[in-house]
């Protein structure tokens, strides 16, 4: 686009760059992550949703700071050297010093400038580094945590580079720029660390996306919440031989300028494990492109459930007993934490709703996707062989279509009335029969697309074995675990990530430990109903802007005040109502819940990144003005009221707001009398 060529052009312009005056803002903002052009989780999202916005807003003197990791990163990165300039000139100062740097632009919305730092070029000095970090800190690294070595080389390079730059400005004559760089999460703290430690002049905020101890202790069968006070921290961690890491964490959030976390749950666990208070929250935003036309996620809805469709056809060959169009798809993703992402009791909770199903006689069947990663050997025989076995039953049937079409043709042609025993031939019927009887199988569609390598001991597969849930003819609800994310290039799945989440119904995200939580995030901007907890710092965050969130389609557990047990029992009526809605009413549902969209857009979002930079500033530069309206809450979403009447034509699928209004009570009376049946 224009705007990238601008950038890049810059980037490139050598008089920008040797001229600071020459360009409108005089804060340089860095951006340190790990997951800076490395895909590796929910950081990566945090960063790459924003770039564009950052570069629009501060064009050129928005920096990323991340490792390089070869190829992926060759796939990533426009690679190019920098114009002279001090940026170009900081990084010939450490290249001289024997380190190796990428540099070029990202190549992501907004095109970023970005420097990739080569740390294997440095583990030469890792001995070096580490004795200072011991010296200055008393953090020692051993040498069998690989995690923690490659922090050291990554976070002395990035320190060198910054004290390189600031060094090189403040040679400038009459320059009276700034700088500020914000590190994310341990494994760039020593970045942080170490800048200080040297006096360098860099304002810095440290933020962090789930504490490592937090993460550990969930995992366990830890009461976490009712004992985040009661912690001997130095003993868990070191119990869990994370010791050095955790202190390499809590050392960032103390020696930062500003320490920010993403939502008000994770600032209490913070303060008590890493013990000090976050000075700003920065909730995660999305890049959000609503569609200009209301109802074109709605028909992407439908064209996406149609694919999950063909997959079903397939999966559930010789088994598909159940109607299509009155099945709807749920589905959990995430990193596979067993404890901490829910998946234990979202499958406790599919047994209950099972067996609520099956009591009642609905002709609904539920089919609940499970898509976390998990070591496998490749996909399982039975489902490539069910894809297989329903594409030949297509390609034949679309033969003998043409077939039948011809036969009619050349009838009609010559005057005759076709008849029906005409137009099947005995070689249609053959082949007929034999993909007929090429489909049919005894077992039970699997449980799994894969052949899970550690299948014995697999959380998942163990507990959907406990509960029973096999794919039997008689449950009402299937299940698929797919323990690979999904992309394009799924030869299962003809969908990417995106594509699958649009074609489900609800999204069941019911976490124990959650930070932030991309995944329901991502089902509301894109029109699709959720459940997350109070655990979750997404839920909270929707619960504290939203004065109805249920009647937006987000459904919010309590996992805090209530037993295992309830929590479970509400899930579980949550679904069950889920269950009941109406087409109509489901498509309702959607039109209110892609309405929240904005509240996630970083258009939003981004006031509070803003003022935890600007509030690090201000702590470095006398002269920086804090602008106290920036980073003010947000306005509360209010409970739903119908949109006025659109002019657009409306298609037959696509309800009106008229019909809303009609349908708002219709809504409530459902959902009590669900509440009446479990
Ligand atoms: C963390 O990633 P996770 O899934 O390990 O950071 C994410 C981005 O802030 C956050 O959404 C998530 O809750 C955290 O857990």
């Amino acid at each position: 686009s224009t705007q990238n060529q601008d950038i890049t052009e810059h980037v490139k312009c050598q008089e920008n760059c040797q001229h600071p005056s020459n360009v409108k803002s005089h804060v340089w903002t860095f951006e340190c992550a790990w997951e800076v052009a490395n895909k590796v989780g929910g950081i990566y999202t945090v960063i790459r949703s924003k770039t564009g916005l950052s570069v629009e807003m501060m064009k050129n003197q928005y920096v990323l700071l991340g490792p390089y990791k070869g190829k992926s990163s060759r796939e990533e990165i426009d690679e190019f050297e920098f114009s002279p300039g001090p940026l170009y000139d900081a990084v010939c100062k450490i290249r001289d010093a024997g380190l190796q740097v990428h540099t070029g632009t990202w190549l992501v919305d907004g095109n970023p400038v970005v420097i990739l730092f080569d740390i294997a070029s440095a583990s030469n000095k890792m001995n070096y580094y580490k004795q200072e970090l011991f010296e200055k800190t008393n953090i020692g690294i051993p040498d069998s945590d690989v995690e923690s070595n490659d922090s050291v080389l990554f976070g002395f390079m990035v320190a060198q580079f910054l004290a390189e730059f600031s060094n090189i400005l403040t040679t400038i004559e009459a320059d009276s720029s700034k700088i500020v760089c914000h590190f994310h999460e341990w494994l760039s703290g020593i970045g942080l660390i170490m800048l200080r430690l040297w006096e360098i002049k860099v304002a810095t905020v440290f933020t962090t996306h789930a504490t490592l101890l937090g993460r550990y202790l969930c995992a366990g069968s830890t009461d976490f919440y009712n004992n985040l006070n009661n912690f001997n921290i130095d003993i868990e961690a070191g119990n869990r031989q994370i010791y050095q890491r955790y202190c390499l964490e809590r050392a960032a959030a103390h020696m930062a300028h500003v320490f920010t976390t993403v939502s008000d749950i994770t600032a209490m666990e913070a303060e008590c494990l890493l013990k000090r208070k976050p000075d700003v929250i920065t909730p995660n935003g999305l890049n959000i492109k609503r569609f200009s036309a209301l109802h074109e996620f709605q028909n992407l809805h439908a064209i996406n459930k149609e694919k999950i469709h063909d997959f079903v056809r397939g999966h559930f060959y010789g088994h598909l007993d159940f109607d299509l169009t009155k099945t709807l798809y749920f589905f959990i993703a995430g990193r596979y934490e067993f404890g901490n992402k829910g998946v234990d009791i979202f499958i406790e909770s599919l047994a209950r709703l099972n067996h609520l199903m099956k009591e009642s006689g609905t002709d609904v069947t539920v089919l609940a996707f499970i898509i976390l990663p998990a070591k496998t050997n490749n996909f399982n025989v039975e489902s490539l062989k069910g894809q297989a076995v329903a594409k030949s039953l297509k390609d034949t049937i679309e033969n003998v279509q043409k077939n039948i079409g011809k036969k009619l043709f050349e009838l009609c042609l010559s005057g005759q009335m076709p008849e029906s025993d005409d137009l099947l031939s005995k070689d249609d019927v053959v082949r007929l029969k034999r993909c007929l009887f090429a489909s049919h199988r005894s077992l039970p569609p699997p449980i799994t697309t894969h052949n899970i390598a550690q299948d014995d001991t697999d959380q998942v597969l163990n507990a959907l074995r406990r509960c029973q849930l096999l794919n039997n003819s008689w449950d009402r609800v299937k299940v698929v675990f797919h323990p690979e994310f999904l992309s394009s290039t799924n030869p299962l799945f003809n969908l990417d990530y995106e594509e699958f989440i649009r074609g489900c119904n609800l999204g069941v995200f019911p976490s124990y430990y959650e930070p932030w939580g991309y995944t329901p995030a991502e089902c509301t901007v894109m029109g699709i109903p959720s459940i997350t907890t109070n655990l979750s710092g997404f839920g909270c965050f929707m619960a504290d802007h939203i004065a109805d969130p249920e009647s937006y389609g987000i459904h919010i557990v309590d996992r805090q005040n209530i037993s295992l047990d309830e929590s479970i029992n509400q899930l579980t009526r949550y679904m069950l109502n889920f269950t009941l809605l109406t087409e109509r009413q489901r498509v309702i549902q959607r039109n209110r819940t892609e309405r929240l969209s904005e509240i996630l857009d970083w258009e939003n979002l981004f006031i509070y990144y803003k003022r935890a930079r600007l509030m690090a500033l201000s702590t470095v530069y006398s002269d920086t003005v804090l602008d106290n309206e920036e980073g003010s809450s947000l306005a509360r979403q209010p409970h739903p009221v119908s949109e006025p009447e659109s002019s657009r034509p409306v298609t037959t699928t696509v309800l009106g707001s008229q019909d809303e209004v009609d349908n708002e009570k219709e809504l409530e009376e459902l959902g009590n009398r669900a509440s009446r049946n479990i």
